[in-house]
């Protein structure tokens, strides 16, 4: 076992090498141990869905014993994955939502609307009038049409057709598959591939389209504008990453999940005078808060709470001997943390009645309560403190960087302190100095080494001059590689996107949230296209978009909502479809002349990058901005307008 092929992170090495010196597994163990995977599941072509089943294609045996082709079986699976992924982010918006609405009913709930101008413009999308109303009641109004948007029973997706470009959404409705209702859409996928519906792999895709562009613009979209009112819209913070930021010092709780619901009133309350006062009288030196997976994101967006790894690291953190308690919500929550806490003093405590995991405690977390069940689980983590019984083991590895941006505030940057506009982006990409954009998000996956994929893809793309924005492990894989300090453009862009970043002070990747905060890609791209000059469509713009370690479901309906929108998206791991050519090449091809996006499959981050780079300019050249002549179409105004 050599640690430097599981991952490319020089913490993360040294606590692998450390499990392995005592004989503790973890995911790249267990990862050899299914070797060799079932081809039949990594084609795409085993079906479960009956009992006549399971059923697997091969040269023997071509059809299901319902008669299902490798086409038919591998479009079922891929959808399901969608509607797996799109439930989970939505759900977590509904979570938001209802947490949401409970402030806005109540005097005496632990949490208020932190950020009242965001509260206006959400409530303005979403065609709510707001002259002269009370911030009470703009926002008891958009909490009715944001929860209305899973059931809707009639008509279509508010924010689909509020935040959308118009000629996104008119491909959408030529096609067929403009949202109606988040729920719906995923409740149909269940239905269509229930046995005996929907065969045709085609319209089997459609569904899929349609669910996962209610994740998009819908689910993770709420998640996204209702986290910004109810927590405060982050604003540009420094953190810092990596094991190395847990302490020995200290009592240290990792929250780590997905939803800000409880981990926001944990951050809030550990430094109250009176649980401080207990860690001292513990022997510990302070309370030390520290993210892990999208919990971390969010916390280190809105607060700058250090991150102490990716998903990947979850157990590692827990090998460090100092994790005294990890509080867990949702999602990318390994269940071997719990007999692996079990090895060491950590309290596993999970929280949600969602998600329960043998080997931890349950506190369920209840919203009208929220302080009273943080305070409970901080003191909770400080009784622990003293029962460490492991030797201490941190890395001493940390990073610094700069997070914070969203679609809102972002381009302000860009323009400088006094022009609040997307025009000297749209500009930057106009003139050539920035080539365009790419979104690198997404998971980690033990069968590509850890880091490696994200950190390569983006060096290699500021490079060429395009910026990144970044979410989820992606964001803090870059993070804890330095490429969100400031002074990583010098050190790794091309001349156009170093100059840019020096002047606005900003890293050449820019760490815009969460992975339900994907959904502020959207919202950037759609801007760019309403401030004009890159034509009428995201599918115009010079963008694209990676998932370089994705595993999740989640990641696949990422990556279909952005082919949906328009996006050329490049995965390291294939779908699982490879064992269906026709649904293979109409994912990766035809597929475009229907949506304007399509997927990619490339396992090197380098080539896959190469491909980015290259459609990209292929954009450009179509857009006519790659000729010279062009520019000399432009006016006074317009040329002084090129310079930041
Ligand atoms: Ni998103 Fe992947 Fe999970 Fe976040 Fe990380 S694994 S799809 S990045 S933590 S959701
Ligand atoms: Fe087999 Fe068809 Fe049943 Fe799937 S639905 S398990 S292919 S018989």
């Amino acid at each position: 076992m050599d640690p430097k092929e599981r991952s490319s992170d020089k913490a993360a090495q040294e606590v692998i090498q450390l499990m392995a010196d005592e004989g503790i597994e973890n995911a790249w163990d267990r990862l050899d141990a299914q070797k060799p995977q079932c081809g039949f599941g990594k084609q795409g072509v085993c079906c479960r869905i009956c009992a006549m089943g399971p059923c697997r294609i091969s040269k023997k045996a071509p059809l299901g014993i319902c008669g299902a082709t490798a086409d038919t079986i591998a479009a079922r699976n891929l959808v399901r994955m969608i509607a797996g992924g799109a439930a989970a982010h939505s759900d977590h918006g509904r979570d938001i939502a209802h947490t949401f609405k409970m402030a806005v009913d109540s005097d005496s709930s632990d949490y208020m609307i932190k950020d009242e101008r965001k509260l206006s413009e959400v409530a303005a999308k979403y065609g709510i009038e707001t002259k002269g109303k009370q911030m009470k009641q703009i926002a008891a109004e958009l909490s009715d049409v944001v929860l209305g948007e899973f059931g809707r029973q009639s008509g279509t997706l508010v924010s689909a057709a509020s935040y959308a470009p118009p000629a996104r959404q008119k491909v959408w409705k030529q096609l067929g598959v403009t949202p109606r209702s988040i729920d719906r859409e995923i409740v149909e996928i269940m239905h269509r591939t229930h046995i005996g519906v929907d065969s045709d792999y085609k319209n089997l895709v459609k569904q899929g389209l349609r669910a996962c562009l209610s994740d998009g613009w819908g689910g993770s979209l709420i998640a996204t504008e209702l986290s910004d009112i109810l927590f405060g819209s982050p604003q540009p913070v420094r953190f810092g990453s990596n094991l190395g930021v847990l302490d020995a010092e200290q009592v240290n709780i990792i929250v780590h999940g997905h939803e800000p619901t409880l981990s926001d009133v944990i951050v809030a309350v550990s430094q109250e005078d009176e649980l401080v006062k207990l860690a001292k009288e513990k022997g510990a030196a302070g309370i030390n808060i520290a993210g892990m997976c999208c919990t971390a994101n969010e916390m280190l967006m809105r607060h700058g709470i250090p991150v102490a790894g990716n998903f990947l690291q979850q157990e590692l953190a827990v090998m460090t001997g100092v994790v005294d308690l990890m509080a867990v919500d949702v999602q990318c929550i390994m269940p071997a943390l719990g007999s692996l806490s079990g090895c060491f003093h950590t309290k596993l405590i999970t929280t949600s009645p969602k998600c329960k995991i043998a080997g931890a405690e349950h506190i369920e977390f209840e919203e009208d309560r929220a302080v009273e069940i943080a305070r409970g689980i901080i003191r909770l983590a400080i009784e622990n403190f003293p029962k460490r019984k492991s030797k201490i083991k941190i890395p001493k590895v940390t990073e610094e960087g700069i997070a914070g941006f969203t679609t809102e505030n972002t381009f302000y940057h860009l323009g400088g302190r006094f022009r609040g506009s997307y025009r000297p982006l749209n500009d930057a990409i106009i003139c050539g100095r920035l080539r365009g954009a790419a979104g690198v998000v997404g998971c980690n996956n033990p069968k590509q080494v850890h880091d490696y994929g994200h950190v390569t893809m983006i060096k290699e793309l500021i490079k060429n001059d395009v910026l990144v924005l970044s979410t989820g492990c992606s964001a803090i894989a870059a993070a804890k590689a330095g490429l969100m300090r400031p002074d990583a453009a010098a050190k790794y862009c091309g001349k156009g996107l170093a100059e840019i970043c020096e002047t606005i002070g900003i890293p050449p990747v820019l760490h815009v949230g969460s992975c339900v905060d994907n959904s502020r890609i959207l919202t950037i791209l759609a801007n760019v296209v309403a401030e004009g000059g890159l034509g009428d469509d995201i599918s115009d713009l010079p963008v694209a978009g990676a998932a370089p370690e994705w595993m999740s479901e989640k990641a696949v309906s990422i990556g279909m909502y952005f082919v949906a929108s328009g996006v050329y998206t490049v995965i390291a791991e294939p779908l699982p479809v490879l064992g269906s050519p026709n649904l293979t090449r109409y994912l990766t091809d035809e597929i475009e002349k229907d949506i304007g996006g399509k997927w990619a499959f490339e396992s090197d981050p380098v080539k896959a990058a190469k491909m980015m780079l290259e459609h990209i300019e292929s954009k450009r050249d179509a857009l006519g901005i790659n000729e010279e002549k062009e520019r000399k179409l432009y006016d006074m105004e317009d040329r002084r307008a090129l310079t930041f």
